[in-house]
């Protein structure tokens, strides 16, 4: 299988952070691949007309895209346990799979605001308010993150928690989220996570 890939995106680290443990890392082949939201990549978008990473391609040309179904169709050719099936588990684990994925939508949005010309102010206060918001109402979950098994839950908050620590290293979210920031110390000594910490370049 191919994987459009970037060692910044955290999205792609979502994918890359679920092949890890499930075992299948070694099934992947790795495509660096470009994508910014002012140029479309013509030759990403012969296999995602989207333009975005990740972008799976399985051997059979058939073409799997976002990490959202990425994510749950790695869980099911490992016969993972990423995605519960148990009600209440699963509609938890989904949550804050959105919520995780939530908060990165608008990162990226802020980040990209942030760097034109004349960001408009009350785009960049909105984005921090629900940015505080998340880390809030996930520090208030963080006995919850640290009862339940593993899952794609975790995955997507450490994911953006860790672009945070990437890309707003100035919020100083700890400080936002004390006991969230004790479950994802925990959460990023894991070998799926350190192994795939974004890095420049
Ligand atoms: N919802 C998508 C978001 C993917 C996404 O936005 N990836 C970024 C890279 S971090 C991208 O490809 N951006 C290019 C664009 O928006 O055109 C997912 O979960 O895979």
């Amino acid at each position: 299988m191919k994987l459009h890939w970037s060692p910044k995106s955290p999205y792609v680290r979502k994918v890359m952070i679920c092949a890890q443990e499930l075992g299948l890392v070694e099934r992947l082949e790795l495509v660096r691949s470009v994508a910014a939201m002012l140029k479309p990549n013509p030759r990403l978008m012969q296999d995602n007309p989207l333009s975005k990473i990740p972008t799976l391609v399985l051997d059979d040309g058939f073409t799997l895209f976002d990490s959202v179904v990425i994510c749950e169709f790695l869980n099911d050719l490992g016969q993972g346990t990423l995605f519960p099936r148990q009600s209440a588990e699963r509609w938890q684990s989904l949550r804050w799979h959105a919520i995780g994925d939530g908060l990165l939508d608008a990162l990226i949005l802020w980040r990209n605001e942030r760097e034109r010309e004349a960001p408009l102010k009350p785009l960049i206060e909105a984005f921090e308010l629900k940015t505080r918001a998340c880390l809030e109402q996930l520090d208030d979950e963080a006995q919850a993150l640290n009862e339940v098994p593993f899952s794609i839950g975790h995955v997507a908050v450490g994911c953006a928690l860790g672009y945070l620590d990437y890309r707003f290293g100035a919020l100083n979210w700890p400080e936002i989220a004390p006991r969230l920031a004790v479950w994802y110390e925990e959460a990023r000594a894991r070998p799926s996570f350190r192994s795939t910490e974004p890095v420049d370049g």
